[in-house]
């Protein structure tokens, strides 16, 4: 295992702030439309190697509210953009990290997503209808956060993801979809939400995760992939809430993730001397916060959240 001083936490924190204050630069451009959920993952990454302070919080939350939609009660992902349950949950995510669900007008938020449960107890993303297993996490993941679960069926919500296990073990968009980790991280935190884990087959699903980790030492989202720092989140996050975590070598993985850092200019890629981005910055640091590396925070796997600020949401209810 890496030492403390592999990890270069200053320069990565340093990217991340620049990145936020160059609103020309490319990355900048092609993170427009999703910038809600680019906050969410370069604020996360700060809380983490606990840096929150590097940004001034009242100026994040006006700019939060200001993609909020109040006529349909649900976020953009940028101001002035059309609401999705996706930027619903950063937006929700982002409020958490700073202790400020206050500004939420909350009930409106919750019947927001709660108004986007199908029939079958599956959820759309949006009013467009799209339907995935994405979006039952994110509905799940959201409300919770908020306290209002009571608002959906939960029981309709579950057996749909149930629907969409597969022979493998694993679980896919929809039923029939084919198994990939970041359907799996979905579906496995959602049923951690629920308290409903008892519908998985937890070796046979422990057995496919830990099959994605590659001669590299790096994680796949399937068979015949080559690995990416992002799998180090969707398969270690559910790895852990199946309790089958062990089943990774985390030296090989832990090596993998700071092979692939800028110790330049800070950031981390999706492999080894690729070009760097707050995406997989995010998701390497988060890997290694479940690998229990030296001074980065613990997260919750299925809120993905520092732990602390998820036990604040939760002990303090
Ligand atoms: C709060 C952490 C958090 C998530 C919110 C949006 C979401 C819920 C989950 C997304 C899960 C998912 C589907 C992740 C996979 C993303 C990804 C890298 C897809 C790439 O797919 P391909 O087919 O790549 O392009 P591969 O690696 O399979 O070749």
């Amino acid at each position: 295992m890496g030492d403390e001083g592999d990890l270069a936490a200053d320069k990565h924190v340093r990217y991340i702030v620049t990145v936020e204050k160059k609103k020309d630069s490319f990355e900048s451009l092609v993170m427009e439309h999703i910038r809600l959920n680019g906050a969410y993952w370069g604020l996360t990454t700060l809380d983490l190697l606990h840096k929150l302070q590097a940004v001034d919080a009242a100026e994040v939350i006006d700019w939060i509210m200001s993609c909020y939609d109040p006529e349909s009660g649900g976020f953009g992902g940028n101001v002035g953009h059309d609401p999705h349950v996706l930027y619903t949950l950063s937006a929700v995510q982002v409020l958490c990290l700073f202790d400020r669900l206050d500004v939420l007008d909350v009930d409106k938020v919750a019947d927001y997503v709660a108004g986007l449960q199908n029939e079958d107890g599956s959820f759309s993303g949006d009013i467009w209808g799209e339907v995935d297993t994405r979006f039952s996490y994110i509905a799940l993941c959201t409300l919770s956060l908020l306290h209002c679960l009571h608002k959906i069926d939960v029981q309709k919500a579950v057996d749909f993801i149930v629907s969409c296990k597969n022979l493998d073990g694993g679980f896919g968009a929809m039923p029939g979809g084919e198994s990939h980790a970041g359907q799996i991280f979905c579906c496995v935190g959602a049923l951690a939400i629920t308290g409903s884990l008892h519908h998985i087959d937890r070796d046979l699903l422990g057995w496919w995760l830990c099959e994605r980790q590659c001669r590299d030492g790096g994680l796949n989202g399937r068979p015949e992939k080559l690995a990416d720092v992002c799998y180090s989140w969707w398969v270690l996050s559910s790895l852990i809430m199946i309790d089958r975590v062990h089943w990774i070598d985390k030296e090989k993985l832990t090596k993998f993730i700071l092979n692939c850092q800028d110790i330049e200019n800070g950031g981390i890629s999706d492999r080894p001397d690729n070009a760097v981005d707050i995406y997989h910055t995010y998701f390497g640091v988060a890997g290694l916060s479940l690998m229990e590396y030296p001074g980065v925070k613990p997260m919750d796997p299925a809120y993905a959240l520092p732990l602390d600020v998820v036990n604040r949401i939760f002990l303090r209810k």
